[in-house]
């Protein structure tokens, strides 16, 4: 049997050999006094990357977004974002539960949320309405297939809200992947947002952790609302040695992945029953339509499994496959072979 290749989420990349070797002689202290140099270095490159006073580490990328509702938006106040933002409609309802705001979704066709129709959701100023209090913008937008925010409707977004007197944020889990199909750097494509989260355990490879940028001021209370949630770590040097080889080195071979995910839409594309239009896919995701096979997306993963190929069944209908530094190329054709000869049974039987 062929080894893995397990296209589920480009959260399931195991750390490189240099990575966990950097981990394993990482200086450490402990990071709720400040005092762990590593995580310190990781913070201050971060911030310099995206030209930001501050940076903060942080367990996931969920727990980045709450920490940011809580810190940019009072509580009973509502959030505008996208649908199927992965902030509304993926965190367990944190933003309610935790950051005791509620979401406004926006139905959107493509994932990608303008200055117009963010405008359209701001509730008018009165007594019986929540109250409007913050924007959350998702680039790269994830359920949508990874498509890019583009720059000009993010700034337009950021100018608007902040003339309506709204904070917004960036959920900018994989913000490299839209820098490199930008051709930009994440500072430039990010620099209007009040507050930004990305993560390093995603596309870059490391094995943990994502971090949030802001102003210094912004991040002292983030710090705070941190600690809220049970979030300071101590030693955890040892994970952001690995997050600084990711933050390094990732970016750099993104578009690689970037090519197999237009491989693979391109394999998909051509099996009879599938439905995708590989011109937009973007990024390293891969979201394809399945209800032409005759099968739930379920049963085309099962069965996928036992190829050793695994994706992620998004909903009934539509299948979630994700390139990563972990799956290359020949994985890829192989993915789309594995799914070609599935589909064939179906038909078959
Ligand atoms: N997304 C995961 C799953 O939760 C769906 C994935 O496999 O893609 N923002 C965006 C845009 C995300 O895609 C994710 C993770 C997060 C935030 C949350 O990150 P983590 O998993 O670190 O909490």
């Amino acid at each position: 049997m062929h080894p893995i290749v397990d296209l589920r989420s480009d959260t399931v990349t195991k750390p490189t050999p240099e990575m966990r070797r950097a981990m394993a002689e990482a200086e450490v202290g402990d990071d709720v006094y400040s005092e762990d140099p590593t995580l310190n270095r990781l913070e201050e490159r971060a911030a310099e990357m995206f030209g930001r006073e501050a940076a903060m580490f942080v367990p996931s990328g969920s727990m980045a977004n709450t920490i940011a509702v809580m810190t940019l938006a009072r509580r009973g106040s509502e959030v505008i974002c996208e649908e199927r933002a992965h902030i509304f409609s993926y965190e367990m309802a944190s933003l309610s539960a935790i950051a005791g705001c509620a979401a406004r979704g926006v139905k959107t066709e493509d994932g990608l949320l303008t200055w117009k129709l963010v405008k359209e959701a701001i509730r008018p100023k009165g007594r019986y309405m929540a109250q409007t209090g913050m924007v959350s913008c998702e680039n790269t937008h994830n359920v949508a297939g990874g498509v890019v925010l583009p720059t000009e409707d993010a700034e337009e977004i950021c100018d608007g809200a902040h003339e309506a007197g709204l904070t917004v944020h960036l959920d900018g889990a994989r913000i490299f992947n839209a820098a490199v199909a930008l051709g930009k750097s994440v500072a430039e494509i990010t620099r209007k947002f009040d507050s930004v989260t990305f993560c390093v355990s995603k596309g870059l490879g490391a094995p943990v952790g994502s971090l949030l940028l802001g102003t210094a001021e912004y991040i002292a209370q983030a710090r705070i609302n941190r600690k809220i949630l049970g979030g300071g770590m101590r030693q955890a040097g040892v994970l952001a040695a690995a997050g600084l080889i990711a933050l390094e080195q990732s970016p750099q071979r993104l578009h690689e992945d970037h090519e197999n995910a237009q491989v693979l839409a391109q394999g998909l594309a051509a099996i009879p029953g599938i439905r995708i239009d590989p011109q937009r896919v973007q990024t390293n995701i891969v979201v394809f339509d399945v209800s032409g096979t005759g099968q739930t997306s379920q049963q085309l993963a099962d069965q996928l499994a036992t190829h050793n190929v695994k994706v992620h069944a998004m909903t009934p209908t539509s299948i979630r496959a994700v390139t990563h530094c972990d799956v290359d190329r020949a994985g890829c054709l192989r993915a789309v072979a594995a799914l070609e000869q599935v589909c064939a049974a179906g038909v078959r039987a």
